[in-house]
């Protein structure tokens, strides 16, 4: 329909429309972030971190500002000497030993001095018959005695029903209530598998708060590249921990990644936590490092390609603003800005190159080098950080040159 032809109502419904696409909430509702890089992070392929690595890892998400560090001691005596010295070290934030609902494990994490733990236990059919081999019932009784005894020792406690995503959810509803009722301090809602949509992860996380009281978290895999957005919905359904990890490492291809949901939050929601931002990019850099792993290139915001610009039209627009192609600035995020100069930078980005090599500007030569650089036939030829200084002297270049791109 044309809008000659709307009513005013119409119009009016569809102008809002519009708006919401772009619209924060004017009062985001806080939420918490828990960093699992030390233990679903120690699950990803090839990731194993010294002792000495996992307390500087710890170290630097509490100086970021997470509100929780997860942990497995059950893993090793290695895992279990990094959880006593973790505990040792007096960070902010709480230290989380991530244990099965077993009291022996239970007796680790005490050993260690932990003061809160989680415990999983599975609660689909899948899980309970074919990994636990456990029915329903004993699957509760399990669950109930393990926060009893952790109770008993005046541990704080969070319950992760394993694979609540494919559960059936009646009984997820009743576990969950049985764990409320034993007095556990949070439920986890994990999607395990990572098979959720969106829209199921906002019902699901909606169905279990409007049933039990205890504070929820959500943890989703991206086994099919949906962990932030579910991550997102869970949040919007009103979950109140949200777990990441660096890099998104994890089991398989691992869960939420902590820049990304961060950024997500402050850009799409105006949610400011109370993180060190620019820590993101070097936070990464470190975990790839220990992790043995590549930073990939591709990683939204903090790999190298998120902010390098290449096509002139690109390169002339964001050398009169950024904002033209990127959703925040380098800086916040600790990551940098670069132009590729090649057979794309186009008269605009071919002044600037000469600018740079100390050339007077000369627009009829820019066009010429342009075109030279298209002739060479071997794509992009080298790339400098955009730097403030050399921002300005862009925008000197950019002067002499005709106004508009292309
Ligand atoms: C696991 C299970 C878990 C637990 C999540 C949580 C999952 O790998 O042992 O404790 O919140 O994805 O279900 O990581
Ligand atoms: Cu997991």
């Amino acid at each position: 329909m044309s809008l000659k032809g709307m009513g005013i109502k119409e119009k009016v419904r569809l102008a809002k429309g519009f708006a919401d696409y772009y619209n924060k909430p004017s009062n985001p509702r806080k939420v918490k972030i828990l960093d699992s890089t030390l233990r679903e992070g120690e699950q990803g392929s090839g990731v194993y971190f010294s002792i000495g690595q996992r307390v500087q890892i710890a170290w630097l998400l509490d100086y970021f500002g997470v509100d929780a560090v997860e942990i497995s001691p059950i893993i090793s005596k290695e895992h279990e000497e990094s959880t006593k010295r973790i505990m040792k070290a007096g960070l902010k934030a709480k230290i989380v030993s991530h244990l099965r609902a077993l009291p022996k494990d239970i007796d680790v994490a005490l050993r260690c001095d932990s003061r809160y733990i989680a415990l999983y236990h599975s609660v689909s059919d899948l899980h309970l018959n074919y990994k636990l081999r456990v029915n329903r019932e004993q699957a509760i009784e399990r669950m109930v005695k393990a926060i009893d005894y952790a109770k008993s020792h005046g541990l704080e406690l969070r319950i992760t029903m394993e694979d609540a995503s494919r559960a059936d959810p009646e009984f997820l509803i009743r576990a969950c209530k049985a764990v409320e009722e034993a007095k556990a301090d949070r439920i986890s809602i994990p999607d395990t598998v990572g098979v959720m949509k969106p829209s199921g992860m906002y019902s699901l996380i909606r169905m279990v708060k409007d049933k039990v009281k205890v504070p929820i978290d959500v943890h989703c895999h991206n086994d099919l590249g949906l962990a932030l957005a579910n991550s997102l919905a869970g949040y919007e359904a009103g979950a109140d921990q949200i777990h990441v990890t660096v890099n998104g490492i994890g089991e398989r291809v691992g869960i939420t990644s902590l820049d990304e949901l961060v950024m997500a939050l402050k850009i799409l929601y105006g949610l400011e936590l109370n993180v060190r931002y620019e820590m993101l990019r070097e936070l990464s850099e470190t975990i790839a490092h220990y992790a043995k792993m590549d930073l990939q290139n591709s990683k939204p915001l903090v790999g190298e390609n998120a902010y390098r610009h290449k096509a002139g039209t690109h390169i002339a627009a964001v050398i009169r603003n950024p904002q033209a192609y990127e959703i925040i600035p380098p800086s916040i995020i600790g990551n940098r800005r670069k132009i590729i100069f090649g057979e794309l930078s186009g008269k605009n980005g071919a002044a600037f190159l000469m600018k740079i090599l100390g050339l007077e500007p000369n627009p009829d030569l820019a066009i010429k080098l342009a075109q030279g650089l298209k002739n060479l036939r071997i794509g992009d030829l080298f790339e400098i950080e955009l730097s403030q200084e050399l921002e300005s002297e862009a925008l000197k270049v950019d002067s002499v040159m005709e106004k508009g791109v292309v």
